[in-house]
């Protein structure tokens, strides 16, 4: 068959700065995964940034890859492909929450992973039976994912690419996605694959892609260990607690790691408590940044606003804080339930969801009235913050340019940062531990998961 996969355009790559849209030029991994399972068929991958989507050709399926965001673009590519004859299967986080409402745009929905049911969707597409919901689930065997086919990413002029280990986080913020769905659970991919995997990259910077790859932190050194003689740089999202292990930092830092993208989420701790970001602890803050900066490793911090504790002060309360913690590369979000999950149905029967406008689930647009400011004054302050940091921090024109990030990795400490204290414990995070609806909170503090 000829297939087409295609990655939606998202609306609001418009907005974001030069630097943010060179990070995006990395090919999108999915369309990869999705290639290296479709062998024996002749494929073509379209990143919607990149190329038009080839409406004319002569296609025999097309598959669609979408998160919410990119979902309303999705449809509307569907809806094309079908009218003029072409069978369409969507997959990704938004029908896997919404499998209802992407049928109506597909023959086809994949609700989960790819992996194990992909090879029964090309049988179907052959046979002409192909037609409704397609359960991938969430427990593939992670050493049975391909190698993604970069063959066919087209020229790769910029240094970085997407790279997976592992799926899952154990923690719970409420905001996430994760835990409604059986993806919370944390697997992993044989070390020995993730390596001969990265082998094969001509890419310096690698973006390890995980949700919280330092779930299991054996796995995690094993890795980090078997990195080093690659000589790559690399970055990862990670959470607050992984300060708090010093022999895990050093680790990675002589792994290549220069930058972990880390949630601090709130420097309020009613938005910690209201959305079980258990795991951090707003009075470490100070020497959570540290201990990376210790390592070389630069602090790049999320915050995110509209939490029902947050009060017009939370502007530039962050604002200081960010500057005070000398927090390296910052990014606020709003508060954004996700729709097909527990939170966006808590807040729709409390009648708080206004904006149902999917292309705005980007967490840059707020969607949900706010309790303690009106939603003007939330995105009000929430500009204020961009514009007043982005004028006043002194390191912003670089830290945004990852590339010059990665260049500091093995130089001196970034700010003359004290001896290192001794550890004070590891992630210690039971491994796939549900999530309770609330936690009890010694002393009105956030339980960290320490
Ligand atoms: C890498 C990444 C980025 C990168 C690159 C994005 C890109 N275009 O490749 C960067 C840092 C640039 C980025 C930016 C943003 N991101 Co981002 N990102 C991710 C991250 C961490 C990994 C994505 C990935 O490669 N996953 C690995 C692949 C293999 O998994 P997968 O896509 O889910 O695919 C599997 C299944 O879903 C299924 N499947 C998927 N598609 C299809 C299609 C078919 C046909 C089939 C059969 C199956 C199938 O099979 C696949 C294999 O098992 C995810 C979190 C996550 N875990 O996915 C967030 C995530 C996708 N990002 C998110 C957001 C919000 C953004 C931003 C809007 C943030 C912002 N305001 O700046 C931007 C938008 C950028 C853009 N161009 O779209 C949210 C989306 C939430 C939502 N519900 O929509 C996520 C889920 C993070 C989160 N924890 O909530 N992001
Ligand atoms: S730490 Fe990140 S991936 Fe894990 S539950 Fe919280 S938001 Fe989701």
């Amino acid at each position: 068959m000829r297939i087409l996969f295609i990655s939606p355009r998202w609306a609001g790559y418009k907005k974001t700065d030069r630097n943010y849209q060179r990070e995006m030029a990395a090919y999108p991994l999915t369309l990869g995964i999705l290639a290296g399972l479709s062998e024996g068929h002749q494929v073509r991958l379209v990143d919607e940034h990149r190329e038009p989507v080839p409406f004319d050709e002569p296609w025999d399926l097309v598959g669609i890859t979408t998160t919410t965001y990119r979902s309303n673009r999705a449809y509307q590519i569907a809806d094309r492909f079908r009218e003029l004859g072409i069978r369409v299967v969507l997959g990704g986080i938004h029908p896997t929450l919404m499998p209802t409402e992407a049928l109506q745009h597909a023959d086809a929905v994949v609700r989960g992973e790819a992996e194990p049911i992909w090879g029964r969707v090309l049988s179907d597409a052959e046979n002409g039976t192909l037609g409704g919901l397609y359960e991938g689930g969430m427990t593939l065997d992670m050493a049975s994912i391909p190698f993604p086919r970069r063959d066919l990413y087209g020229p790769q002029p910029q240094p970085t690419t997407w790279i997976q280990a592992t799926r899952g986080c154990s923690l719970c913020c409420k905001f996430c996605y994760l835990q409604y769905t059986g993806w919370g659970t944390h697997r992993q991919r044989p070390v020995e694959l993730v390596i001969e995997e990265m082998k094969t990259l001509s890419h310096n910077l690698i973006f390890l892609v995980d949700d919280n790859l330092f779930v299991d932190r054996d796995y995690a050194m094993s890795l980090m260990e078997r990195m080093i003689p690659l000589n790559k740089l690399w970055w990862s999202q990670a959470p607050t607690t992984v300060a708090y292990d010093e022999e895990l930092l050093e680790l990675a830092r002589r792994s290549g790691c220069y930058s972990f993208s880390i949630g601090f989420q709130s420097i309020n701790r009613g938005g910690i408590r209201q959305c079980r970001v258990m795991q951090n602890r707003i009075e470490r803050y100070h020497d959570i940044v540290r201990a990376l900066h210790r390592h070389n490793i630069l602090v790049d911090a999320t915050f995110i606003f509209g939490f029902d504790a947050d009060t017009p002060n939370i502007f530039q309360d962050t604002v200081d804080a960010i500057t005070d913690l000398e927090i390296d590369a910052y990014a606020f979000y709003f508060l954004t339930p996700c729709p097909g999950t527990r939170y966006f149905d808590e807040l729709d029967r409390e009648g708080r969801i206004f904006n149902r406008n999917w292309e705005e689930y980007d967490w840059t647009y707020v969607v949900h009235t706010p309790k303690t400011m009106s939603v003007q004054e939330l995105e009000r302050g929430y500009h204020w913050a961009w514009n007043t940091l982005d004028n006043n921090f002194e390191q912003t024109a670089f830290v945004r340019e990852r590339w010059a990030l990665s260049q500091r990795v093995h130089q001196p400490a970034l700010h003359g940062c004290p001896e290192p204290e001794p550890p004070v414990g590891v992630l210690g995070i039971p491994v796939n531990r549900s999530c309770p609806d609330i936690i009890d909170e010694p002393d009105g503090e956030s339980q960290a998961g320490v």
